[in-house]
């Protein structure tokens, strides 16, 4: 993959996605994944992790990311708007299922890994927790990092991914290895990139800054003790039959 200078995907026509650089930063490794399994042309361009990238900013509206836009419509950086975005411009290859509960499965499964207070939030919580009695770094102030989420960011990390490995082996006694019903969803592609959250993938399979590596491999022990194989199991099975390897960060 080429990846583009952010003017350049700012003035492009036709779908352009920026993902955070170097990072396993699973909201972007996820939109990358699917948008590559539908098969879409795009042009890719990098965030600079925690740095002003005033150019993406003026454009979308955030420095963060993911953002994807298209044509000439206004950028989206939520997981969701990414989401709808790449359904509608691949309807052909669907990750939601037109079934309404199996829909609905499929968008409060990926709720709780993407959105607000979800998986990945509690776990960058963690990751931001100042040293006792100091406040919060500029990142930690960005994503709202407060006390109260962050003596619960653990425990919520626990209860969901208890329950992730129960749907899963509910679905392998029905012989399916997916999350929801009988082929591949966004539901897979979320858990498979941000389980790096609590499991990195190997340097071979995903090259991240190595300064970064120690912190995204200090996962807590009570995460660590609650981390049942079929989690890890299943993001492999996805990652190495359904996205490109290495990753492209
Ligand atoms: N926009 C996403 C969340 C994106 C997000 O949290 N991005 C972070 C990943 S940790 C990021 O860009 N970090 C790098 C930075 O802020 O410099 C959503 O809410 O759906």
């Amino acid at each position: 993959m080429k990846y583009t200078n952010i003017d350049d995907a700012v003035n492009a026509n036709g779908l352009r996605l920026v993902i955070v650089k170097d990072m396993p930063s699973a909201w972007g490794v996820a939109a990358k994944a699917m948008i590559d399994y539908k098969g879409l042309d795009y042009l890719l361009a990098h965030q600079i992790p925690m740095s002003e990238n005033p150019e993406l900013l003026a454009w979308s509206g955030t420095n963060s990311g993911p953002v994807a836009a298209w044509n000439n419509e206004s950028p989206i950086n939520r997981w969701d708007d990414i989401l709808f975005l790449i359904e509608r411009l691949a309807p052909q290859k669907p990750l939601l299922p037109k079934d309404a509960a199996a829909r609905i499965q499929v968008l409060g499964i990926s709720h709780e890994i993407c959105g607000e207070l979800g998986f990945g939030w509690n776990r960058r919580l963690d990751m931001m927790r100042p040293p006792e009695g100091q406040p919060p770094s500029d990142f930690g102030k960005k994503y709202s990092y407060n006390d109260t989420d962050a003596a619960l960011a653990n425990k919520r990390v626990v209860t969901l991914i208890k329950e992730l490995a129960t749907i899963l082996k509910v679905q392998a006694k029905q012989g399916s290895e997916f999350l929801v019903g009988n082929s591949i969803t966004a539901a897979d592609f979320y858990w498979a990139a941000f389980s790096n959250f609590i499991v990195l993938q190997s340097q071979e399979e995903c090259p991240v800054n190595p300064q970064a590596r120690p912190m995204f491999e200090n996962t807590p022990a009570e995460i660590t003790a609650a981390i049942d194989p079929i989690l890890i199991e299943h993001r492999d099975k996805i990652m190495r039959t359904y996205c490109k390897l290495p990753l492209e960060l």
